[in-house]
């Protein structure tokens, strides 16, 4: 772990050079509502002076939308209210970049957890690491504490595609909440335009129409009960998908504007 005390860039400055909710605002509410009967895992802890940061999954990280909690102990007591502010670096050989996020709002959630978003764009290797920086400052005070959770494994995935809209390059993912199965799957879809050349920062695209259509190729039918994805905010949409039978199923989804007009369309495959 890198520990290290900052008083660094104004709160305001530092969230939105990671283009999180667009605003200085602390968020009210999460993108995504907890999942109250999530099995959550710790995975790692970082500690800075009297400040204990403890990062913990529901699933293992992997390509696509993750949702990671963060419990925040100071001299052992438990923090609820606090800015947390979130870093993802990946270190590749020739160039560093981050990937989208959305930083935790201001409060724990009900299991006493800041929950964030982090939406991985590549898997990590030997060679190539992903990094989490998280920056911590309590409400009234001026310090800012950052832990460094180094490392990360993250799996790969079909999740992350790339779609070219109005000339600009855009990170698309579609990620089931959890494993494919027969009936309703929920997933969430996300929409970022990388900020060029560093890839640094990411802007959400919070003004797209989203429709989504299952299919299944091999026997040449659909399903009913879907729900088109809607956006929760910060360029993360939420959608469900009925999986009707086992076997092969293809999403379709397209991407249009607030006026219907087209602006591009992606599959994904899934076999359960
Ligand atoms: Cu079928």
């Amino acid at each position: 772990m890198t520990l290290m005390n900052t008083k660094g860039l104004p709160l305001c400055l530092a969230s939105l050079t990671f283009a999180t909710l667009a605003s200085c605002g602390v968020p009210e509410a999460p993108v995504v509502a907890a999942d109250p009967q999530a099995d959550v895992q710790p995975v790692l802890r970082a500690q800075s002076g009297g400040l204990s940061v403890t990062l913990l999954t529901t699933r293992p990280l992997a390509v696509g939308l993750n949702r990671i909690l963060y419990a925040v102990t100071r001299d052992g007591s438990p923090v609820t209210q606090a800015n947390v502010v979130q870093k993802p670096l990946m270190n590749m050989t020739t160039m560093k970049h981050s990937c989208p996020l959305v930083n935790p709002p201001g409060s724990t959630n009900q299991q006493g957890l800041f929950e964030g978003l982090v939406v991985f764009t590549m898997p990590s290797s030997a060679e190539e690491t992903w990094d989490l920086g998280v920056e911590v400052s309590l409400p009234g005070e001026s310090a800012v504490t950052s832990v460094k959770f180094e490392r990360l494994l993250v799996a790969d995935s079909p999740a992350r595609k790339a779609l070219v809209i109005g000339g600009a390059m855009h990170v698309v993912t579609l990620t089931l909440d959890g494993a494919a199965k027969v009936g309703t799957n929920k997933y969430f879809v996300t929409v970022h335009q990388p900020v060029l050349p560093e890839r640094m920062s990411f802007i959400p695209r919070s003004d797209l129409s989203l429709s989504a259509t299952p299919e299944m190729p091999s026997m040449g039918h659909g399903s009913s009960g879907n729900v088109n994805p809607s956006h929760q905010g910060a360029g993360v949409y939420q959608g469900s998908v009925n999986f009707s039978m086992l076997g092969d199923w293809v999403i379709h989804l397209v991407l249009a504007d607030q006026n219907g007009v087209q602006l591009g369309a992606l599959d994904w495959t899934f076999m359960l």
